[in-house]
């Protein structure tokens, strides 16, 4: 298992769209799974999309309560209603977080690690956040994108700030 390079914003490949995984049953998925989850528990993340790593494929890792590991392969949100707001961070953007409304009620259809496929649902938590951001990730979305242009623009300066320290 490796730990991978992480993409920072402003990084254009950030927002390329991911392609869905035809063959699940494939040692270099396996192992890009494996090195996903290694690289998200080094940085500390609740999650993790493939795009963050510079691979554009439809493959997202979670452990949103340090408890289990939740892999979501080709995920699509079938069900969505209601409104919440949630303090959201990402890998991508080291140093910063924001408030964003999402929705409050999520259904994420998607294959397991295995190819299998499940569903799993959440309302107005972690895990619900967590599943829309990293979902947005595949789309070549951040959530920067999703709070007002003012906010956004302090928080990218705020951002810069804190890398340049590190
Ligand atoms: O570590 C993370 N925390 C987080 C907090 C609220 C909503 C979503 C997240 S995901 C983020 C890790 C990350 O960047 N995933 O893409
Ligand atoms: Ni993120």
């Amino acid at each position: 298992m490796t730990v991978r390079k992480i993409l920072f914003y402003p990084n254009e490949r950030l927002r390329k769209k991911a392609e869905p995984v035809e063959k699940i049953d494939d040692k270099e998925i396996q192992q890009l799974i494996d090195d996903m989850f290694e690289t998200m528990y080094e940085f500390q993340g609740g999650g993790l999309a493939a795009t963050q790593i510079d691979v554009h494929k439809q493959i997202i890792v979670m452990d949103p309560d340090k408890s289990q590991k939740l892999v979501l392969i080709n995920p699509e949100i079938v069900e969505k209603s209601g409104s919440s707001k949630y303090e959201e961070g990402c890998l991508s953007l080291p140093g910063v977080s924001a408030v964003v409304q999402r929705f409050e009620h999520v259904k994420v259809k998607a294959l397991d690690r295995n190819g299998k496929p499940f569903e799993i649902e959440s309302t107005g938590d972690y895990l619900a956040a967590c599943l829309q951001h990293e979902i947005d990730h595949l789309h070549g979305t951040l959530y920067i994108d999703h709070v007002s242009p003012l906010k956004r623009t302090l928080l990218i300066k705020k951002m810069k700030k804190i890398m340049k320290m590190m």
